[in-house]
């Protein structure tokens, strides 16, 4: 049985992980005890990657205009073509969208061949819309991309602010962490600043829900009570006088009534920071997502700078990078506004580059920007797009007029893993690439270190590494001198030798002390977090050490920031803000398939408040539909609490495959931060309305059912039955009976007032079930499903199915809480009924919550809900 350790595909802590192929086939994924970004930790998405490496549903061969070609006729195409559009329209009508999915090795060819050789910056990545207001102000405060901190100052500090992050479900393995170190240290304090009440929450000694949008504000009020402590110096840092007077005006008065928080709250947020010996501030995409973003970005360094609480140990501003590689794209020059190895585009830097790679084609001007890159498709000034390790007709803002550009783009070329995707469809030329545990090469985490990624499986049917099909296509542009790699290890080498290259302590990315690394080195690369160069051979824990800069040319800046809150703040209607679910991934082509992945949020939920719910008439579990000037979505309303009045919540990660209409970028505008380009995901008006359908239900079926587009349509994963909920307007549902009917299968049907049940048989095996009604039938789905591959024996079960339920029923397990260790929501309160009253009582009972723990905010939730009720119920009986 051979052991991989390699690094987690999925969100930027990292995590080492290690893959072992069992003697009864499959493998399986486990946390590796001396990987120092996770110690032994894992999540409910890395402890199920093992359920990720079928080869359904993946792209195995290349294609041409939708029909299956050899490699040699995709290449020979994609170059020619892209050569002809250079020639045609110049190299700004080319451009490249990458991922942060991309291995550093894959991202460099990328970077190399558009900035180096086809000769315009147009390669831009997600990352636009994940960290680029990070990146900016990093370097505004910084000098450059900087990020100043350690995970193993988690466990060195007094105070963790945690913004705009829901840890808990996005960076598990840290906010594990972070659990661990306050139970280790009671002292250490933790703040959440959320609008929403999250699962993140649930350790936190205080929670600020702030006014959408306002947290500018409330770090500028910060800023100045920090300075009322202890007032700085004349000029200890640059742009100093000009940010201490914009934070002049935010007294706590203001403050509290611009983000709508107490004055005590605020107060009490304060003293704790301006006390603590050591604090950090960990932000994501409640900060980045912002048409204000880099300021807000910038609000909390001021806030840091003028604290001292920096480059010291468990201090500092610590910005969570999203995905496994987000940092590794910002270290080859994956933005269309950077070049390779923090190079700007300034002559110099241009001119070292085409030294370095012998080219005197370098791109001189940035290129466009996610959001205008697609603007520019539309139109019709960029004519050629290769998108490669991401999704954009999903997760760019304003989706109906992404995937209107793409159908209208000349030539569309898609390299990925996943067959048939939102943006795949709209492809020209499609290459099959590496997917996880095939590819081979390193990923940079939020913290700098660089680990390695490792194959442990053979490359299925024709894929090929990201690397290679790009260095193919460059030789058929007749650049074949400068992408001659044989392997993944060459690559690395020159992108470290370019990150020392004429850098003399300017460029903060030098990891010029792995140039040299042979193969099997590289091979054996235990995690390292960079600069790693002569001055520093072992990488470097920390950097602006004792708050100084990193390098030799650097003062620390404070930026002057003018708090906005968000761009429809003023607009009429409720404020959507969109995120993530615990156990999905982005766009769901990886997790959707998953069953046990599916199960803790099966559906798109939108969460409303119970007054505005009441407001609009929208019931729980009612489908609701979501209106903004750029187009609509559909959802299930979730009456909550956690939600503030006047604001919704909507996951990311609908896509068309799994639903007709619950994409929530079709409703997001892609206004931009003007100094990051990153668009504003987190608040756009919208209308709710409640949507009662003339019928809805549920249709389980062996084939993929042809259904009109009439019929609202949701998919639940299973393997093997197409299982969806459906509703529709449409007078009944006779389009599904009639194409059962005609395919000859035995019908047995109930219908009544506002109701149908049908099952379809062919010989004694059950080929569809379909129960809707005008209002959504309970039905138990495991019942079904056994049917698919036990059809029932005797008519009465036969008639039990027919009503939707099992012969003998089991008990149900509702909702699904741990997903690992499959332990329902009932058999939770169950045990909490027979005296579990704590989530290790209920791990000890169930074992819910033992194995990756991502689930335990979520039982202490179900334990106070209990010890809420009994408290209600002891008070009526007094
Ligand atoms: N399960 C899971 N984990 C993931 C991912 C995934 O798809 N699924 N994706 C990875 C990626 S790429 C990323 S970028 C990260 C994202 O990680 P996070 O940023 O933690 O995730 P989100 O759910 O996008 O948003 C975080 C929080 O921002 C809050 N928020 C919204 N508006 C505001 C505001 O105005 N102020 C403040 N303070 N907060 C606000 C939201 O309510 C939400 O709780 O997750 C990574 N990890
Ligand atoms: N409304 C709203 N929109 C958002 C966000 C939000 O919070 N709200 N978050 C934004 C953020 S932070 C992010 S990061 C983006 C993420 O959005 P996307 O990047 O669009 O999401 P993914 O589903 O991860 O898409 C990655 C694709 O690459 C494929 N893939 C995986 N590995 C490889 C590989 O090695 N090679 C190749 N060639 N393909 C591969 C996968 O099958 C998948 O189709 O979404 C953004 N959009
Ligand atoms: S915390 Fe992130 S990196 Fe670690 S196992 Fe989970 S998804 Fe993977
Ligand atoms: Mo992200």
């Amino acid at each position: 049985m051979s052991r991989v350790r390699t690094t987690c595909p999925y969100c930027g802590v990292g995590c080492g992980l290690v893959a072992e192929h069992l003697p009864e086939g499959g493998v399986r994924v486990s946390a590796d005890a001396d990987h120092p970004a996770n110690l032994g930790r894992i999540c409910v998405k890395g402890a199920a990657l093992g359920d990720t490496l079928g080869l359904a549903g993946r792209q195995l061969y290349p294609e041409v205009d939708g029909g299956r070609v050899p490699w040699d006729a995709a290449l020979e195409t994609a170059a020619r073509k892209l050569q002809e559009t250079v020639r045609e329209h110049g190299p700004q009508a080319v451009a490249f969208y990458a991922s942060g999915q991309l291995l550093t090795e894959d991202y460099y060819v990328a970077n190399k061949l558009m900035k180096g050789f086809i000769g315009a910056g147009n390669i831009d990545t997600n990352s636009r819309l994940c960290m680029a207001s990070a990146v900016v102000g990093y370097k505004r405060a910084f000098g450059a991309d900087v990020v100043p901190c350690s995970y193993r100052d988690l466990e060195q500090t007094d105070l963790i602010v945690l913004v705009g992050s829901n840890a808990a479900w996005t960076h598990p393995v840290l906010y594990q962490r972070i659990a661990q170190a306050k139970q280790d240290n009671p002292a250490l304090q933790v703040v959440v600043v959320d609008p929403r009440r999250t699962a993140t929450c649930d350790i936190a000694d205080l929670h600020l829900r702030l006014a959408p949008g306002s947290d500018a504000g409330l770090y500028a009020g910060l800023l100045r009570a920090v300075c009322e402590q202890r007032p700085l110096a004349a000029a200890q840092f640059a742009g100093q006088e000009a940010a201490l007077a914009s934070a002049q005006g935010w007294s706590v008065d203001n403050v509290a009534h611009y983000c709508d928080l107490d004055r005590d709250v605020v107060t009490d947020f304060y003293r704790r920071f301006v006390t603590a010996p050591r604090a950090m501030t960990l932000y994501t995409m409640g900060i980045n997502q912002s048409s204000t973003g880099s300021d807000k970005c910038n609000a909390i360094i001021n806030a840091h700078l003028a604290s001292g609480q920096i480059g010291r140990v468990g201090c500092g501003p610590f910005s969570l990078t999203g995905q496994p590689n987000a940092m590794g794209g910002r270290e080859v020059g994956g933005l269309a506004n950077q070049l390779a190895c923090h190079m700007q585009f300034v002559p110099q830097d241009i001119a070292r580059l085409g030294r370095f790679w012998g080219s005197e084609r370098i791109a001189a001007t940035p290129g466009l920007m996610a959001v205008e890159l697609f603007d520019a498709i539309e139109r019709g000034e960029v004519k050629a797009v290769w998108i490669m390790g991401t999704n954009p007709a999903v997760s760019l803002p304003d989706s109906d007029k992404v995937n209107r550009a793409l159908a209208a783009c000349p030539l569309v070329i898609v390299s990925e893993v996943s067959a048939g995707t939102d943006t795949g469809r709209h492809a020209h030329i499609c290459f099959p690439a590496l997917a996880w545990g095939e590819k081979n090469g390193t990923v940079t985490n939020s913290e700098r270190r660089i680990s390695r990624q490792r194959p442990f499986m053979p490359p299925p049917g024709e894929a090929r590494a990201d690397w290679w099909i790009l260095a193919q296509v460059a030789r058929g542009m007749g650049y074949g001198a400068a992408f001659g790699w044989q392997h993944p290890h060459e690559i690395f080498c020159e992108h470290a030798a370019l990150s020392g290259f004429e850098n003399a302590g300017r460029r903060a990315f030098d990891i010029s002390g792995l140039a040299d690394l042979t193969r099997e080195q590289y091979d054996q690369l235990s995690p390292v977090q960079w600069p790693v160069n002569a001055a520093h051979p072992q990488g470097s824990e920390r950097m602006l050490n004792e708050g100084r800069g990193w390098g030799v040319e650097t003062r620390l800046t404070m930026v002057p920031v003018t708090p906005q809150r968000y761009r429809e703040a003023n607009a009429p209607g409720l404020v959507l803000n969109t995120g993530r679910y615990r156990d999905q991934w982005h766009t769901m082509t990886r997790t959707g398939t998953v069953p046990r992945l599916m199960q803790h949020s099966p559906l798109p939920r939108v969460a409303i408040h119970p007054e505005d719910a009441r407001r609009c008439r929208v019931t729980d579990g009612q489908p609701v539909k979501l209106t903004s000037p750029c187009g609509t979505m559909t959802g299930f309303a979730q009456l909550t609490d956690d939600q503030a009045p006047g604001t919704l919540f909507a996951p990311m990660h609908w896509n068309r495959q799994f639903a007709s209409e619950s994409g929530v970028n079709s409703l997001v505008a892609g206004h931009c931060d003007p100094h990051s380009g990153q668009p504003e995901s987190k608040q756009t008006a919208v209308t709710l309305s409640g949507w009662t359908p003339t019928w809805q239900g549920w249709l389980f079926s062996r084939e993929p059912p042809a259904l009109p587009t009439s019929i609202s349509r949701w998919r639940l994963a299973q393997a093997g039955v197409t299982w969806l909920r459906l509703a529709s307007d449409t007078p009944d549902c006779g389009s599904v009976q009639a194409w059962a009917a005609a395919r000859g299968w035995q019908l047995q049907v109930a219908q009544g007032e506002g109701m149908c049940h049908l099952l379809a048989w062919q010989q004694g095996e059950l080929q569809l079930a379909l129960y809707v009604g005008s209002r959504c039938p309970e039905v138990d789905s495991d019942a079904v499903l056994a049917a698919f591959a036990i059809p029932p024996a005797d008519p009465a079960a036969r008639h039990a199915l027919l009503a939707g339920r099992a012969a003998q029923p089991a008990a149900a397990a509702g909702r699904m809480v741990c997903s690992c260790m499959q332990v329902g929501e009932n058999a939770i309160r169950e045990a909490i009924e027979q005296g579990c009253d704590s989530a290790a009582a209920l791990g000890r009972a169930l074992r819910c919550g033992t194995h990756c723990g991502s689930c335990i905010p979520e039982l202490r939730a179900i334990l106070a809900q209990r010890v809420r009720v009994t408290d209600r119920s002891d008070q009526s009986a007094r």
